[in-house]
């Protein structure tokens, strides 16, 4: 039965701000602003929470049912494509994107750039990092990493097993909201444990109360020792950005946007016309030949994952 109260039987409820840790569903593990953690679930049908959102929730006096009734506004959101073009939003609130590369396994240095170009369509920061320091980097992964610093994206190494390069990682993340993401096998995990202490017990603990579903492929939020957090998403390992979400001018290609100004048509793609300042800097050597042809690349995927999107839905950015 329910009690009796003055004010139109709301009178009792508690709210609080919480961050949600993972989402699941209709359900997410979220963090009160009191520092407690609980389950709650969603008050209505279309309110879509992902890891790293900020969100209000509300109980009865008791504390012992919250539901989580509000999306805070955004200050970032990462989304990738699914097959058929539509966006899926990853990750809420991140600050940076770092993107972990290895000598092994093979290196994917387009799949390093679609992340660059999400982050920075974005406004999330990134960083470029190169693990198992500890092992032989051949020339060309050396050449590669040199020319995504020459482009602007900040780089580091370091070793998960041998700690080499942890101390300069940690204070690098400190204070920001992070998400790892790379290739299986660069060691996205053996960092987690080492940033995270006690990280590696947590994965598929924190939804067990969830109707028993398992999460193993959701994203976890975790606190960094530090301060700030780290998104472990095991989810994201093959990734296209989302195509209305890429910046329509640059699509997140920092060489692009400096060298645009000087291209003779203001809506260059760079692709064919004529006085083209990227294809310019490309043939001069300024820019590297291997950035350009993962732009070219990545404009072609984003024309055709805008083909498949119905028009209602296709609303480019940037560029206007
Ligand atoms: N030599 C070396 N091996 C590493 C390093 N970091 C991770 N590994 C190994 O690489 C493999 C994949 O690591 P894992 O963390 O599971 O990669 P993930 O798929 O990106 O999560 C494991 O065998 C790790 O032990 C490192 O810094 N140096
Ligand atoms: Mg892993
Ligand atoms: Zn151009």
């Amino acid at each position: 039965m329910k009690k009796p109260s003055a004010a139109g039987g709301d009178a009792a409820a508690v709210r609080e701000h919480a961050l949600v840790l993972v989402a699941h569903g209709a359900s997410a593990r979220v963090r009160l602003a009191s520092g407690e953690e609980t389950l709650a679930r969603t008050a209505r049908r279309g309110l879509q929470c992902v890891c790293g959102d900020e969100v209000i929730c509300s109980s009865d006096s008791q504390r012992a049912q919250w539901q989580l009734y509000e999306v805070c506004p955004r200050r970032s959101a990462l989304y990738r494509s699914n097959a058929r073009g539509r966006a899926e939003l990853v990750a809420a609130n991140l600050t940076l994107l770092v993107v972990v590369v290895a000598p092994r396994p093979e290196p994917d240095l387009f799949l390093v750039d679609r992340y660059l170009a999400a982050a920075a369509s974005a406004g999330i920061g990134s960083l470029l990092l190169a693990n198992k320091a500890d092992q032989e980097f051949t020339l060309e992964l050396r050449a590669d990493i040199a020319a995504l610093e020459a482009a602007g994206c900040a780089a580091l190494q370091c070793s998960a097993s041998s700690g080499a390069g942890l101390e300069a990682l940690r204070a690098r993340l400190r204070g920001e909201t992070v998400m790892l993401v790379g290739q299986s096998g660069v060691g996205k995990s053996s960092l987690l444990r080492q940033l995270v202490p006690g990280s590696g017990a947590v994965v598929g603990e924190l939804l067990k109360s969830d109707e028993g579903r398992h999460t193993t492929s959701a994203a976890h939020l975790y606190t960094l020792p530090g301060g700030g957090a780290l998104i472990d998403s095991p989810g994201v390992r093959d990734f296209a950005p989302a195509p209305e979400m890429l910046d329509a001018g640059t699509l997140g290609f920092a060489e692009v946007a400096a060298l645009a100004p000087q291209c003779r048509f203001a809506d260059c793609a760079h692709m064919r016309e004529p006085h083209c300042a990227v294809r310019a800097a490309v043939d001069s050597g300024a820019m590297s030949a291997r950035r350009y042809e993962s732009y070219r690349r990545l404009r072609r995927l984003r024309e055709q994952l805008l083909e498949q999107l119905p028009h209602s839905q296709r609303k480019p950015r940037g560029s206007g």
